[in-house]
């Protein structure tokens, strides 16, 4: 089958019309493409009252083309995942109308009352209760997908329906390798080759990110995300959502969580180039720090209570296992989070935290501060033994 882009405004519309009921027949519908991500294509189809996001996958990277080719399958594994997602942490996603394999294409909750996250931090939006959330919405999924509450037959099918290799190999190369050596996909600003040569030189370095790596191809060990940045989660005040699972497969809950983590730390690094009083900027980042607290706190509770009340399985359920399991998600998740903060700031896709910084000193400053913080938490993981450790060396670091 060859799958093409929608023709145009009046294919997004019948697609809309034919597979979803949110409209009435003779409403007039607007559409807007309003796609800004790397990947796929992405519309708002308005009426009266309501609207609905439309996203089509097509099998290429929509920044690349052709030359890049990607398998639709991931379409399908996005649809699957924000179901079963729904079903776990439903306060924490958009709702899923309709998917069809044929157009590659799926109809989901128009979520635009909430805001970008990346864009939230860098208007530093108040957000009292996002660590909070983005700890439950990770106790939820990754519990329930994992081993802690499947039984062995259910997980090792949901493992084979989940295989996503064009889609992991991504991973693979733009966290993994990309940034540790002269990769013609990098981006580097020139203040800071000197500092990127010097990871591309860095042997214990490089081998603590192969560890990683070895972790994020072979550790199945829950449904995970796998793109969890602060561009794939929309927030309120009082709400937040997780969008975007393309990247989904089983893998470590380690690179979920450090993900998401990473992307508090880079928008840190990125306050210093910010205008306006310091005292502002310290709030905002003892903000930031303290979210990185909560998230991880609010995994470990519900994660923790959820065994208890749940898990079945003999050996997993064993009194006090699952306290030593967390300790080893985190210390995972602070060298997942490492690279992440690393691969954002010198490789092939950057984020507006760092990037929208106009001085190209002051950015590189930034970008120099971002790169060591994310080397000592790769290299250093095993004994940053919480949050707060964690924290205190973002603190210590010299901008
Ligand atoms: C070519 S894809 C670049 C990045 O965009 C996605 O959102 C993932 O983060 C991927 O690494
Ligand atoms: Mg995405």
């Amino acid at each position: 089958m060859t799958y093409s882009k929608f023709e145009d405004d009046a294919a997004v519309v019948a697609f809309v019309r034919a597979h979803t009921d949110q409209f009435t027949a003779d409403e007039p519908l607007h559409v807007e493409e309003i796609g800004d991500g790397n990947i796929n294509y992405i519309y708002r189809v308005k009426g009266n009252e309501g609207s609905v996001i439309v996203k089509q996958a097509l099998p290429y990277i929509r920044i690349i083309g052709t030359d890049w080719p990607l398998s639709i399958d991931r379409i399908r594994i996005e649809a699957q995942v924000l179901q079963t997602e729904a079903m776990w942490a439903p306060n924490f996603v958009p709702k899923m109308y309709a998917f069809s394999a044929e157009e590659s294409a799926f109809a989901m909750e128009d979520i635009g009352d909430h805001e970008n996250l990346r864009f939230a931090f860098i208007e530093r939006h108040p957000l009292p209760s996002l660590g909070e959330h983005l700890g439950l919405f990770l106790a939820e999924t990754l519990f329930h997908t994992s081993d802690f509450y499947l039984d062995y037959e259910t997980k090792k099918r949901a493992v084979a329906n989940y295989i996503n290799p064009g889609i992991c190999k991504i991973t693979e190369d733009l966290f993994f390798w990309d940034p540790y050596c002269d990769h013609e996909r990098n981006s580097i600003s020139p203040p800071v080759l000197e500092a990127a040569q010097g990871l591309w030189n860095d042997k214990a370095l490089k081998i603590e990110v192969t560890k990683l790596k070895r972790q994020f191809m072979n550790c199945s060990e829950a449904l995970v995300h796998g793109d969890l940045h602060a561009g794939s989660v929309f927030v309120r005040a009082d709400s937040t959502k997780v969008i975007d699972p393309e990247f989904a497969f089983y893998g470590p809950m380690a690179f979920d969580i450090g993900s998401i983590i990473g992307n508090v730390l880079l928008n840190y690094a990125g306050q210093f180039g910010l205008a306006g009083p310091k005292n502002e900027r310290d709030d905002y980042q003892a903000f930031l720090l303290g979210e990185i607290v909560n998230c991880w706190s609010a995994f470990h509770k519900r994660f923790t209570d959820l065994v208890a009340e749940k898990s079945d399985e003999p050996t997993m359920s064993q009194p006090d296992y699952v306290q030593t399991f967390l300790a080893d998600v985190w210390c995972e998740t602070v060298g997942f989070a490492g690279t992440e903060v690393i691969r954002r700031t010198i490789g092939l896709a950057h984020i507006a935290d760092i990037d929208s910084i106009d001085d190209i000193e002051l950015r590189a400053k930034s970008e120099r501060w971002a790169l060591a913080l994310g080397r000592e938490m790769i290299v250093n993981r095993h004994s940053i033994s919480s949050p707060d450790a964690l924290n205190a060396i973002a603190l210590a670091l010299p901008y």
